[in-house]
């Protein structure tokens, strides 16, 4: 390459600076087309991704409620009512289109669910799109086998609230259903990734109205790899043809076309996860740059409930669970922050808009 430079120069009988414009120039273009190429690519693989995917079940239905619930008490527009689209929990891999054994990945729901509780809070409505299963909004108090373990028997056909649990009943039932008939709580289940994914995507459409005022908080832990659903087996995988050799696929990010396309005005935030502390902030800082997120929460496996960081444009901050307030959550404070900067980002839209 550098032989041809030379010749190259030599030939024109080019001077140094018009040599360095030139190299310049020639730089510009390169990164101008591999932008384009970048872009091209990942519209392709998230086409790919879409038309390859088992079509969601009863996704009309689904459409229809997202928009009921977003439009449920201002019914003009539904402009003006803050609604957070909370996503939770991890999204499974099938192996197999008769799925018997799938890759999973981390995630209790925990914080989807604590996050939801205070976003109602807040003032927000809150669409949870979380994985069967998983941990639900006000049922922290419960124990692992509600069902189970909070009732008794009194006689052969009669039963009862256990007096030791009556409490942790009454308020799960209570603060459910008001969140659930005040139009403040949209619960939607998924399992797979082709569901989480096709399901964010119907999300991100509805909400594309709300503009400025809707707000997704990505807390769900999204497979990076999967197994296009034509090349996968549809029966169960034999053990008996010896050890199992396959090839998993990139998922294409999704964060970047929410962010430009599905519902470009609304306030993003991700989640970063890593067992490594060295390279987490370094990884959540280029999920901010390369995605466009507002801000990246950026948390460690084993501090993860006890710490984490807020990565954003203007600097790092640190949110810590209150340690001298029994049973507090790291998501309390956490989400007074992302509501107070969401409060901002809307006030310096409205201000660009007049
Ligand atoms: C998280 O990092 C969540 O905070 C946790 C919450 C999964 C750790 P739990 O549900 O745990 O309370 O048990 N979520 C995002 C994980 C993720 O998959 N992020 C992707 C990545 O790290 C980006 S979308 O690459």
């Amino acid at each position: 390459f550098m032989f041809w430079v030379v010749m190259f120069v030599f030939i024109l009988g080019l001077d140094v600076p018009s040599v360095i414009w030139a190299y310049w120039f020639y730089c510009f273009l390169h990164f101008l087309t591999f932008k384009e190429m970048d872009s091209a690519t990942l519209h392709e693989e998230i086409h790919s991704f879409f038309e390859s995917a088992p079509p969601l079940k009863d996704s009309a239905k689904i459409t229809d409620k997202l928009n009921r619930f977003i439009h449920f008490d201002s019914p003009s527009s539904g402009k003006g009512r803050r609604v957070v689209c909370v996503t939770s929990g991890g999204t499974t891999v099938p192996l197999e289109q008769r799925c018997v054994r799938y890759i999973d990945n981390f995630s209790s729901g925990h914080r989807g669910a604590a996050s939801t509780e205070y976003f109602i809070k807040a003032g927000y409505k809150v669409i949870l799109l979380y994985r069967r299963g998983t941990c639900q909004p006000y049922c922290s108090s419960l124990p692992e086998d509600p069902l189970l373990e909070c009732f008794e028997l009194t006689d052969d056909s009669n039963f009862q609230v256990r007096q030791s649990h009556s409490e942790a009943v009454k308020g799960a039932i209570m603060n459910h259903h008001a969140a659930v008939a005040g139009g403040l709580l949209l619960k939607l289940p998924f399992t797979t990734i082709f569901e989480y994914l096709q399901m964010l995507r119907i999300i991100a459409s509805s909400m594309k109205s709300l503009e400025c005022h809707a707000m997704f908080y990505l807390a769900a832990a999204v497979s990076d790899f999967y197994v296009p659903w034509k090349s996968m087996a549809q029966h169960k995988i034999q053990s008996a043809s010896g050890p199992l050799d396959m090839r998993l696929m990139q998922v294409p990010k999704m964060l970047s076309v929410l962010r430009t396309e599905w519902s470009p005005s609304a306030f993003c935030i991700s989640f970063k996860l890593e067992t490594d502390s060295k390279i987490l902030l370094e990884k959540a800082n280029m999920a901010l740059k390369k995605y466009k997120m507002h801000s990246v929460v950026a948390n460690e496996l084993l501090t993860q409930k006890e710490e984490v960081t807020v990565v954003t444009e203007n600097g790092n901050i640190s949110v810590r669970r209150d340690k001298t307030r029994p049973g507090s959550e790291v998501e309390d404070p956490l989400v007074e922050l992302l509501v107070k900067k969401h409060s901002t980002y809307i006030n310096d839209a409205i201000a660009q808009d007049l």
